[in-house]
Parts: C-alpha cells; structure tokens; sequence
C-alpha cells in the first residue's frame, strides 16, 4: 500500500490530522492498536481549548460539540471552605467548551468513515523503517497477515506507550520528566453535577475536582496515593472523601449515585525533544505529557496537529520545507508553556508528602493572591484558555 502520511494511533491526535489532512486533499492511513470501541471506552479529558474548538469546525466534525458541548464563561477555586471564581471571558475574551475527549474521538472517526478515510485497527507489531531517509515505510500484521505501507512521511500519534517516539535513536532524544507523588481517581456517575461550573479544590486532604459532561454525567477526581487501586475504593468511600475535600456548602448539594467508570491516572509531566527525525513526525501524548490539573493534554496535541497539518499542506501544495523543518521548534515552544501552567497549577492545588508548614503558608499565599489580583486571574485565564497557536 502508498500513500503520502502514514499516521501511527488512532486517538484524537492521530483522527484529527487525518481529517485535516484529507480536508486539504492529502491521503493518509490511520493504524490503530486497539478496537474502536475499545478507544472510544477511554475516559479522559473534559475541557477544549478554543484552538482545538476551531480546529474542529475546519475539520467539519464540530456540529455535536456545539449542540451539545457547555460553554464555560470561568471556573471555581476552592481552599477549605473558601471559595472563588476566576473569569475567562471578562480576561481573556474566550470561554472553554466542556464536552469530552470521548465524543470528540467518536466525532472524529464518524467524520473519516464518512469521507472513506483508511483505519486499520486491531493493528500489531507497528515498525517504522527508513524514518530518517526518503523513503519511510511502515510494517506491522493484521490477524496475522503482515502488511507494509510506504509513504512520504510518518505521523507518530500512538501516545505515551506507543512505538513512534522510541523510532528516535536515544542519541538524538533529550527526554525531560517529572513524576508527581500521587495520582487521580476519577470516576464517572450518572448524577446532576455539583456546580454549573468545574471546582479545583485544594483541601488539608488533598486535591479534588468536580467536573461533568452532560446534565446528568459527572466527572468527579480525588488526589489519591499512588499505591491505590481502583477496586480500593468503594463508591460510598469516594463520596465522602469527596465530601470531605469541597466546601460544606457544595458538599451539601453533592448529589451521589453509583459509578459507572472508575480509574486512577497516575501524574506526570514529560516532554521529548525533538518532535522530529528526519520524516517522523510526533504528535500529542506521543511527544509530551502533562498532569491533567490545567486540562491540557488533549488541547497541547490539537497545537501539535495545527502545526503538522500546515506544515505538510504547504509541502504537499508548494514543495516547500521550511513548515516542516519548524515544525519540532514551534511545537515545542507552545507544548512548554503548557507544561509550565499545567506544573504550575498541580503544584497549587496538590498536597505533596514532603510539604513543610511553610510550604502550605505558601500555597495558600499563593491561592489568595490569585483570589485577589486581576493580573494573575488573567495570566491564569489566558493559560487555561489556551495559548495563541
Ligand atoms: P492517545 O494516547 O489518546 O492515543 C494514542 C492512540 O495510539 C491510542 O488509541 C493507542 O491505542 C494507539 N497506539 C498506541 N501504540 C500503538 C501502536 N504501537 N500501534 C498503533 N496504535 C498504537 N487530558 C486532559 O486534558 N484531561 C484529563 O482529564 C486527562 N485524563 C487522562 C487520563 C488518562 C488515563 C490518560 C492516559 C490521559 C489523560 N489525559 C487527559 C490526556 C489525554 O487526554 C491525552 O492528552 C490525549 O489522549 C492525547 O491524545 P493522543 O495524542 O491521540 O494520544
Ligand atoms: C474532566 O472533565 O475530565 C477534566 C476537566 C478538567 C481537568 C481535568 C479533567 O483539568
């Protein structure tokens, strides 16, 4: 088989630049690992960035987001039993969309089996070859039957775990990590959530968030050690402990039910340096990884996807290079500011084993000079909103 992209994972970042890429009238093939129902199983992220929002509409699979994602003017900052708001529209002009990474990865495979886009799943035994030269193909079997695809580039899309970053000699990869010392449990329930809008708590028990997806689907998280399993925690256990993280008010508003998902995430930030060897380009989780408190993650490999996406347009329609040769740079650029906010964030709203009392008076300086000062509610803002691409 040919074609001209040879895109490795079919989540989010792998779709999206396969729908902009087609859009733009360049094939491409998606080789995913898993089934499609075993991807759209995953829960994950919850919030858009505007950036991705309007990367969606130019992919022409944002009808469902718009009809049914929340718009989400600002969010609530809770200490104790203190509570705030910090106000994206009135400092930056730009709201976020509630709507999650689920649907947007449903949206997206609806939008390529509808333009006749090529995905393989159930995909096994992925090796990129010739990634440096001219010429790059891919090997990998399905049910046994080994296939090659040769193509001008590789978009390596498959995650965290996946094949497309270790294709880099580690000659050439500088990795970069930090590994928090704990993690989230989040579970899913099928219950009005607590507030209209997302609540970041910080509590003396740890970190929690309330979060939703639709009128009667919560998204809830707690700071949990990274010793728990899911199966730790009853539901009844989750509750109260969240409970216990909220201010009382909220608490009391709390409505429970039983969880129909539940997972712990552990917490890391990482990034590999470059997102690029020679026709090997990286995408997403594939490249970086950021701890979930800044709602980053999905948004940081849309910015990835934008700049791919134009960079092999103007290739494919100029024979330029200088879009790809820029490509690992201007990633980069944006994916450490995403780092930065998503570090700087966690380690806000997060109790740390090694915590000394004056790092606490700390934090809790730190949260009330955000309650109270336009300037930082508007750096925040326009972090959480998401960066310019
Ligand atoms: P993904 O990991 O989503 O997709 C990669 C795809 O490649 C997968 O479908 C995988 O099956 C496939 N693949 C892997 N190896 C392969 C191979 N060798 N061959 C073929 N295919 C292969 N972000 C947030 O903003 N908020 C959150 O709350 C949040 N929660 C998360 C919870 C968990 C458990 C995880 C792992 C991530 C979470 N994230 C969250 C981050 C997440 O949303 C990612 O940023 C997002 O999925 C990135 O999308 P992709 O880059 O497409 O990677
Ligand atoms: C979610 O709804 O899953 C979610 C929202 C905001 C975050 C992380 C996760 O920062």
């Amino acid at each position: 088989m040919k074609t001209s992209v040879a895109i490795i994972g079919g989540g989010p970042s792998g779709l999206l630049l396969s729908q902009l890429l087609h859009r733009r009238g360049i094939p491409s093939v998606v080789l995913e690992r898993k089934s499609k129902d075993y991807v759209l199983s995953r829960i994950r992220a919850g919030v858009l960035e505007r950036g991705l929002v309007d990367l969606l509409d130019e992919a022409g699979c944002a009808d469902r987001l718009h009809a049914e994602g929340y718009v989400h003017h600002g969010t609530l900052i809770s200490y104790g039993d203190e509570m705030f708001r910090v106000d994206f529209t009135e400092h930056t002009g730009t709201p976020v969309i509630v709507y999650g990474q689920t649907e947007v990865t449903r949206d997206l495979y609806a939008a390529r089996e509808a333009a006749g886009g090529q995905i393989e799943y159930e995909v096994e035994g992925v090796v990129i070859h010739d990634a440096d030269g001219t010429a790059p193909y891919v090997t990998y079997s399905v049910h046994g039957e080994e296939r090659r695809i040769d193509c001008d580039f590789v978009a390596g899309c498959d995650g965290f775990h996946g094949v497309s970053r270790q294709t880099i000699p580690l000659s050439v990869r500088r990795e970069y990590e930090k590994v928090y010392p704990f993690g989230w449990l989040g579970i899913l329930s099928e219950t009005p959530p607590v507030c209209d809008e997302l609540i970041y708590a910080n509590s003396e028990r740890g970190f929690a968030l309330c979060s939703m997806r639709n009128e009667n689907l919560s998204r809830y998280y707690i700071q949990c050690s990274l010793s728990d399993k899911p199966e730790d925690w009853t539901d009844a256990a989750f509750w109260q402990e969240l409970k216990r993280r909220i201010p009382a008010e909220q608490a009391e508003k709390l409505v429970t039910g039983p969880s129909i998902e539940k997972s712990i995430a552990p917490l890391r930030s990482f990034v590999t340096e470059p997102m690029r060897w020679g026709r090997l380009f990286l995408c997403g989780d594939a490249a970086h990884i950021v701890p979930p408190t800044g709602a980053k993650g999905l948004n940081t490999a849309a910015s990835d996807v934008h700049y791919l996406y134009h960079a092999l347009g103007e290739f494919y329609e100029t024979g330029s290079h200088a879009g790809i040769d820029s490509y690992s740079a201007r990633a980069l650029a944006r994916v450490w500011k995403a780092e930065r906010f998503s570090w700087w964030f966690s380690s806000l709203m997060h109790r740390y084993p090694d915590q000394s009392a004056f790092d606490l008076k700390m934090q809790i300086a730190d949260l009330e000079f955000l309650r109270s000062n336009v300037a930082a509610q508007k750096a925040m803002a326009e972090n959480y909103v998401g960066l310019p691409y």
